[in-house]
């Protein structure tokens, strides 16, 4: 009997010897499994960590530094270590190198932390300093053998580094001299997921909600491991599992026993569960007559309830709170404070060393004050009034996750308090699923935005990490775009956003060029001819959504609850806050919103600089004009044009801008596999539609309001106004129940 095998390089060949039946079997069900993988070959499941093949020479260069394994199996998260050290370099170089006890060769890899590998203990690393979650990856010589340590100072940080190791490997880096050591100054580093228990996920556009709870706890799907995975290669340390707009369903014992679960699968990848809370829980789940922070019953009540997850999750992260907001309940419905309302729920935490990350997106409907300034308003008075395992998670913008908005002026502004940025990875606000938006430049803007509070450089990075105010318990959010679908995030290339986001979290300075890169080679491949203009396009992509849909500052012109494309002219109820008219104030003179001191003064709540700058028309950069001011559509514009014109230019642009994307993809066919290609060339071709849609109808409203010709050369819209008017989306994904 003859069988056919397979080399290193994957090239088939033919064994004269007998084959015992066993063995027969055992390669037809590898078969079957090899080809169960290729029909989701390239599907997008695997996300950054596709392992595929290197190509022969690259590989066989690494195989040099990978000839031995020693990486120990003693705790779940040395489990998770090795496992996925054999599946990356097995992968990556064909073969995984075998696991072995003692460095015999050169090219031993050697992982573990001085505690838990003598190896390690003996090469005497300066793992201390690397602090919680912190690694070292280094070229040594051990017992006379040239070869490479991955070390940390506990177990996560060793999977962290071993998931960077193997990053250096997709990436074709060179690995013969390493020394590096990475550190983070950002305690967590969470993904908020708005997931619903019946499955439906607010603002979500990659289908259902990956919790299965009816299944849970007995279930235990795959994907929550690979979630797992996946977040630990970006540094991920917790998930706050359910909405923000919280179902009291939740505490119950039903529910606790799932999420039980659910923290047993992410355990061993350094990841917390946190749960988002309603405030109203003591009285819908405790059968309580108030939820009143002060009332002594719901303060027990809370206690209780904390003890009894901590009985069941000794690691529970804590709670996420959207209290006194969009008709949240909260404790403002008591007359108590914010800070009344944390820190109850922070006192009831603190003995099992969990924390409140209380949302500072509040904004009334009672409040006829500009609802840029409220949250600012509500909550600069109570610095210092929160317990010291709370902190305020602040959104980036003043607003709502737009295409663009100034910072916060939140951050820098409450020096006693820490500050956790909340970003937006799902695109609510920017096309949702199918606009190829990458979203590293948004972050990096928020994240190197200067607030000027303590000085020149007091960035929001340094607010968020803690270094300007000197606070320990530091984090990032970012709302998930995860869902069932099969890529994860309802397209290829919105998982450059989970990617960036995570990577960021863990290095507030990295440069969202350089994640797009990274991330770009780790998901298609390192073919020069195809990496370079695919991060290229990424980066143009962020100012095309901005230009096609919010230019100059202009905000909050989608439609109306779904927010699916454009709708200017929505002046509908139920509050004027909600409505476009609110935000962009155009008549037949002119457009913007009145920010400056002679109008709300939002202005006035930044650091004085800051706020000199966006006061001064002539001061504020285009990209936030129309954002603090009221202009005439004649407005003169440092580049000679007049506002109206100057606004179809960037209306055009961005439809521009995506026509050139879609030619540069257009150009890559060939480059990568047909599925992920194809899935990307018809999304932008709906991008390309859609974006001239916001362009055409923009304008058509715009102009139907100050009668003004369009610049020369500038074509009209494709329909009248009342065409765009007359649309209606009644099914649109990620909007109410
Ligand atoms: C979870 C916006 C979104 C809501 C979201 C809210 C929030 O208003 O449209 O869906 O609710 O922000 O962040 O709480």
């Amino acid at each position: 009997m003859l069988a056919i095998t397979a080399d290193a390089e994957g090239r088939a060949v033919r064994d004269r010897r007998p084959v015992p039946v066993g063995l027969v079997a055992a390669l037809l069900a590898l078969l079957a499994l090899f080809g169960a993988r290729l029909a989701h070959a390239e599907d997008g499941y695997e996300l950054w960590l596709r392992y595929h093949a290197l190509p022969a020479a690259q590989a066989a260069t690494y195989r040099d530094h990978a000839s031995q394994l020693l990486a120990g199996d003693a705790t779940p998260t040395q489990q998770a270590i090795r496992q996925e050290l054999l599946r990356g370099l097995g992968g990556l170089l064909g073969k995984a190198p075998p696991l072995e006890d003692t460095v015999t060769r050169d090219g031993a890899i050697v992982v573990g932390t001085p505690a838990s590998s003598p190896l390690v203990a003996r090469l005497k690393l300066d793992t201390a300093g690397l602090g919680h979650d912190g690694y070292l990856i280094r070229s040594v010589v051990i017992d006379g053998h040239p070869g490479t340590v991955i070390a940390g100072q506990d177990d996560v940080g060793v999977l962290y580094g071993v998931f960077h190791f193997l990053r250096l490997l997709q990436t074709e880096q060179p690995i013969a001299q390493l020394d590096l050591r990475q550190s983070t100054r950002m305690k967590l580093r969470l993904l908020d997921h708005w997931d619903n228990l019946d499955g439906h996920v607010e603002r979500g556009y990659a289908g259902a909600s990956i919790w299965d709870w009816q299944k849970l706890p007995d279930w235990l799907d795959p994907r929550y491991t690979d979630y797992a995975r996946t977040n630990a290669s970006i540094g991920i340390n917790g998930t706050v599992l359910n909405n923000v707009n919280a179902q009291p369903a939740i505490l119950t014992p039903l529910y606790l026993d799932k999420v039980k679960a659910l923290a047993g699968v992410f355990r061993p990848y350094g990841i917390r569960v946190y749960l988002s809370v309603r405030f109203s829980a003591p009285i819908e789940v405790g059968g309580l007559k108030t939820a009143d922070p002060l009332d002594p019953q719901v303060r027990r009540w809370w206690r209780d309830k904390a003890d009894e997850i901590y009985r069941l999750i000794p690691d529970f992260g804590g709670f996420l709170v959207k209290a006194n907001s969009e008709g949240q309940p909260g404790p403002q419905d008591y007359g108590r404070s914010h800070a009344d309302g944390a820190n109850m729920l922070a006192d009831a935490l603190a003995p099992h060393g969990g924390i409140v990350m209380w949302r500072a997106f509040v904004y009334s409907q009672t409040n006829v004050d500009d609802r840029a300034k409220q949250a600012y308003a509500e909550f600069k008075p109570l610095d210092g009034a929160f317990r010291d395992n709370v902190l305020l998670q602040v959104k980036n913008g003043p607003i709502d996750f737009q295409p663009r908005e100034p910072f916060n002026p939140l951050f820098g502004a409450m020096p006693r308090t820490p500050l956790m940025m909340e970003f937006q990875v799902t695109k609510e606000y920017l096309g949702f699923a199918t606009h190829l938006v990458y979203l590293g430049p948004l972050f990096e803007e928020t994240l190197a935005a200067d607030t000027m509070a303590r000085g020149k450089g007091s960035t929001v990075a340094k607010v968020v990490d803690g270094e300007l105010d000197g606070h320990a318990l530091t984090g990032m959010a970012g709302v998930a775009n995860i869902g069932a679908d099969r890529d994860w995030c309802g397209s290829d290339f919105d998982q450059a956003n989970w990617y960036a986001y995570g990577r960021l979290a863990w290095d507030p300075t990295l440069s969202s060029r350089a994640i797009a890169e990274e991330w770009t080679r780790m998901t298609f491949g390192n073919d020069e001819a195809f990496v370079k203009p695919v991060v290229d396009m990424m980066m143009l992509s962020r100012e095309a959504v901005v230009d096609y849909m919010t230019p100059l500052g202009l905000h909050h012109l989608m439609g109306h609850g779904h927010h699916y494309g454009p709708e200017p002219w929505d002046a509908s109820g139920p509050r004027a806050d909600w409505t476009p008219v609110y935000y962009h104030r155009a008549d037949k003179q002119g457009i913007g919103f009145d920010r400056s001191s002679t109008g709300s003064n939002a202005v006035a709540q930044y650091a004085p600089p800051v706020a000199a700058q966006f006061d001064d028309v002539r001061r504020v950069p285009d990209a936030y004009l129309l954002w603090f001011h009221h202009l005439p559509w004649t407005y003169r514009m440092r580049s000679g044009h007049t506002l109206w014109d100057e606004l179809v230019t960037h209306y055009t642009r961005g439809v521009d801008d995506v026509k050139k994307m879609r030619e540069t993809w257009g150009r890559l066919d060939g480059h990568i596999d047909a599925e992920r290609y194809r899935k990307a060339a018809v999304f932008l071709a709906i991008q390309q539609k859609e974006a001239q849609w916001w362009r055409d109808a923009s304008i058509a409203y715009f102009q139907s309001l100050n009668g003004l010709p369009l610049p020369a050369g500038y074509p009209a819209p494709e329909h009248p106004l009342a065409y765009y008017q007359a649309l209606r989306f009644p099914y649109v994904p990620g909007h109410g129940p």
